[in-house]
């Protein structure tokens, strides 16, 4: 079968199958459609929120809680027994440029046990606690550096014949295939620490109805449905439990601990950052529908296209706003109020139309009451800057870069910017 013919069997079976093409998403910014986003400032029962006090006190519980309900479901804070081991400090790593740690840490359920690995890598010339990046990566801990001293990954992982990955299982061939989206070196002369754990680790990512991964330790019997699994969830726990770590560990600064994720993996990393508040920066990166986009626009990736292709990312009570998006409790500005007053950073790409930049940047735009409350500034105007030219306020930082969705070395360079202006700050 020739290539055009294939893509006409796939169109006719996509036809067939009643499923949209990607032709048939919106990206045109004069077809959104009219919505009304809900009130981020009024509590449930119509309170005006007028204070920091008022927010933490009332409307912070209910949006967090109305995000478990109706999108992710809970972060799951279980009986789970949580265990480190350091299986290896090296102070010489990288020919001396670096301390690599790696941690090994078990998630302990009567007979089930459940490990995520975290490399971290610290300047071999640390004399003090130093700031560190968080992120959970795509492909491996192996994928992120070509140093062979990383061992490899084990879990499942996505085939990519780009990335020399077959059978869903990482070889000694992906050693640093991803490392241009995790600049170790560059990060380290900048004086941050970076950690790294592979996302597969905590939970596979597929659809198997919630059973593997960390999911197998939980217990999802609550019959008023109280805790609702997804792997988004699980992700996230994973992400709080290095945090614990963090907090073990003399050589990292656990109160300037920087998160970051990229894609599914950046709204990951806003979901665990509206959760657990030692985050001090958030950072997403292209996260899109489910992140910092705004659902209600429908630009792009739309809420049932997600739910369909990645049924296991979120609550199955997100399917029920399928097409719904107005019916929705909430949307994404309030995802990211719930970082408040903490430092945030947004990030999209010119050729990410998927993702909806203008919708990530509204998101940032229309969560800056909560930072107001904060005595903090917010964006003023809700106009996209130029492509390439970040855009900072107070603790909120948002850019537009040219290309396609990924995480560059340009994506870098502005989070090190905007870490190190605000942890010096606070240094002051
Ligand atoms: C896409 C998905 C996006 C984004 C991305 C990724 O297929 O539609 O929401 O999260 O995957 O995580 O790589």
């Amino acid at each position: 079968m020739n290539r055009i013919h294939s893509i006409y069997v796939t169109m006719l079976l996509l036809a067939f199958l009643g499923i949209k093409s990607f032709a048939q998403f919106n990206y045109d910014e004069d077809k959104i459609p009219d919505y009304t986003l809900p009130e981020i400032l009024v509590s449930d029962n119509g309170k005006k929120i007028e204070t920091a006090e008022e927010w933490k006190s009332i409307r912070r519980p209910e949006i967090l809680k109305r995000f478990e309900e109706s999108v992710y479901g809970s972060v799951l804070k279980d009986s789970i027994e949580v265990k480190f081991t350091v299986l290896k400090n090296d102070p010489q790593a990288m020919c001396g440029k670096a301390i690599q740690k790696i941690v090994m840490v078990s998630f302990i359920k009567g007979q089930d046990t459940v490990r995520m690995e975290l490399l971290i890598y610290l300047p071999a010339d640390v004399t003090k606690p130093v700031p560190v990046f968080l992120g959970l990566n795509f492909y491996g801990n192996q994928a992120i550096h070509p140093d062979t001293s990383i061992p490899i990954s084990k879990g499942y992982v996505f085939n990519s014949p780009e990335f020399t990955i077959f059978n869903n299982t990482a070889t000694h061939t992906s050693r640093g295939v991803n490392s241009s989206s995790w600049p170790v070196e560059r990060i380290l002369e900048r004086g941050f620490g970076l950690a790294t754990i592979f996302y597969g680790d905590i939970d596979p990512d597929f659809d198997d109805g919630f059973k593997n991964g960390i999911h197998k330790l939980m217990d999802y019997s609550d019959s008023n449905n109280a805790i609702q699994p997804s792997s988004i969830s699980a992700w996230a726990f994973g992400l709080s439990t290095a945090m614990d770590y963090f907090e073990t560990d003399k050589d990292i600064n656990q109160n300037q601990v920087a998160l970051f994720g990229h894609s599914r993996l950046g709204k990951t990393a806003l979901w665990a950052g509206a959760n657990d508040q030692r985050f001090a920066i958030v950072i997403s990166n292209n996260s899109g529908c489910g992140g910092a986009a705004l659902s209600r626009r429908k630009f792009g990736e739309t809420v049932e296209r997600i739910n369909t292709h990645f049924p296991h990312w979120f609550s199955k009570n997100f399917h029920a706003f399928n097409d719904k998006e107005n019916e929705l409790p909430v949307d994404q500005h309030m995802l990211l109020g719930l970082i408040a007053p903490r430092s945030l950073y947004v990030a999209s790409a010119e050729q990410d139309k998927w993702a909806d930049p203008k919708g990530e940047l509204l998101g940032l735009y229309y969560a800056g009451p909560v930072y107001n409350l904060f005595g903090l500034e917010s964006f003023t105007t809700d106009t996209m800057p130029e492509i390439n030219t970040p855009i900072r306020t107070g603790n909120l930082g948002y850019h537009i870069r040219s290309g396609r969705h990924n995480i560059t070395r340009f994506d870098w360079e502005q989070y090190l910017d905007f870490a190190d202006n605000i942890f010096t700050r606070k240094d002051e």
